[in-house]
């Protein structure tokens, strides 16, 4: 029946149940620590976004009616698919007993506009996912392996696409058990996600994942690419301005003008803000805490009264200056410069 169901569901198949697996959960010290957060990367002002962003206000994008509630105990990951000599299981027990690293990691969906709140940094702790697929034999593409696509599937039925070499290129790609210290939240995919620097969430970040499948780009669509978005999608430089707010009656003098730029993978090199129709400044940036966490900027903007528009641009690590060219979303990210209309008493 329904109720049934239901009852499954929130219970978990078998064992003690979802939630208190969740609270039974002791997380291991990671054997690859996190870099410390030096006070120079925490710049903070009033209004700016903090750089670790709290669990409770971490942005939430998922297809999810009920947010799954999964019994750590009786979950499985299977690994199998092209390339994958014998297909794999790890339970959530496995995992944890593995050396794990922790590392902070700036997430960002594709929908999110120009300015948008769909971005978020965390600190993650997880297994290195490149690992997991070295012991199961995958060979990367750029080393002759024939899958180039890895399908990750939830309990849900969301199905995401990964390039296998992004996967296995180095990077910190991470199927979490943690964020900023604590046992997933349910609602950003307990027991398990993937986490994947420098590519869009729709395309890596797997909650609530169950099974990993080798597979080619041309032998299989995800989800969302079947819906018109790109089957591959790196993430695109962005500034915000998180202070002043939209339509803010500032008085005249200096005012702090401050928010966050991401790049990830390529770190960001320059933030610069323009007022009005004058000549692009350069603002003061937080010291970089690595390339794939966003960096907090500011610029004491000496305000004159009347109406004014704040514009900013991020330059990342590669010298590339963000582009002015605006797009929506679709089908692979959101462009242009953020802008912030004021009044100035
Ligand atoms: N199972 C599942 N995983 C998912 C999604 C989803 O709809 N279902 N949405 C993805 C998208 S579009 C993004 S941007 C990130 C958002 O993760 P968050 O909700 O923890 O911020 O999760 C990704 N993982
Ligand atoms: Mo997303």
């Amino acid at each position: 029946t329904g109720a049934g169901a239901l009852g499954r569901a929130a219970t978990g198949r078998r064992g003690r149940g979802a939630l208190s697996s969740r609270e039974a959960v002791r997380l291991p010290a990671p054997a690859s620590p996190a870099p410390a957060v030096s006070p120079r990367v925490r710049a903070r002002f009033a209004g700016v976004s903090p750089f670790v962003t709290p669990n409770e206000d971490f942005y939430r994008v998922d297809t999810a009616l009920v947010v799954p509630k999964v019994d750590a105990g009786t979950w499985r990951l299977r690994i199998h698919g092209e390339g994958v000599p014998r297909e794999r299981f790890h339970t959530f027990a496995d995992l944890l007993a593995r050396p794990l690293a922790e590392r902070d990691i700036t997430l960002t969906c594709v929908s999110n506009e120009v300015g948008g709140p769909y971005v978020g940094n965390a600190r993650w702790l997880g297994v290195p996912l490149a690992e997991l697929l070295r012991e199961a034999g995958v060979v990367p593409p750029s080393r002759g392996g024939r899958a180039d696509q890895l399908v990750a599937r939830s309990v849900d039925g969301m199905t995401l696409g990964t390039p296998v070499e992004d996967v296995m290129d180095g990077r910190d790609a991470l199927l979490a058990v943690a964020m900023n210290g604590e046992p997933l939240p349910f609602a950003h995919g307990f027991p398990v996600r993937m986490v994947v620097p420098g590519l869009y969430g729709y395309v890596s970040a797997c909650k609530w994942i169950e099974d990993i499948e080798l597979t080619t780009f041309d032998a299989y669509d995800p989800y969302w690419v079947k819906r018109d978005w790109a089957a591959k999608a790196p993430v695109k430089t962005q500034a915000r301005i998180d202070t002043p707010r939209p339509f803010a009656r500032p008085s005249a003098g200096t005012v702090t003008v401050a928010g966050v730029a991401w790049a990830q993978r390529r770190g960001v090199r320059r933030v610069e803000v323009r007022v009005d129709d004058g000549p692009w400044r350069e603002a003061r940036l937080a010291a970089q805490h690595t390339v794939d966490t966003w960096r907090q900027w500011s610029f004491a903007w000496r305000a004159d009264p009347g109406d004014h528009t704040l514009v900013v641009r991020a330059t990342d690590g590669t010298g590339a200056v963000q582009t002015e060219r605006r797009a929506p979303p679709v089908p692979d990210g959101a462009t242009g410069h953020h802008s912030v209309f004021v009044t100035v008493r």
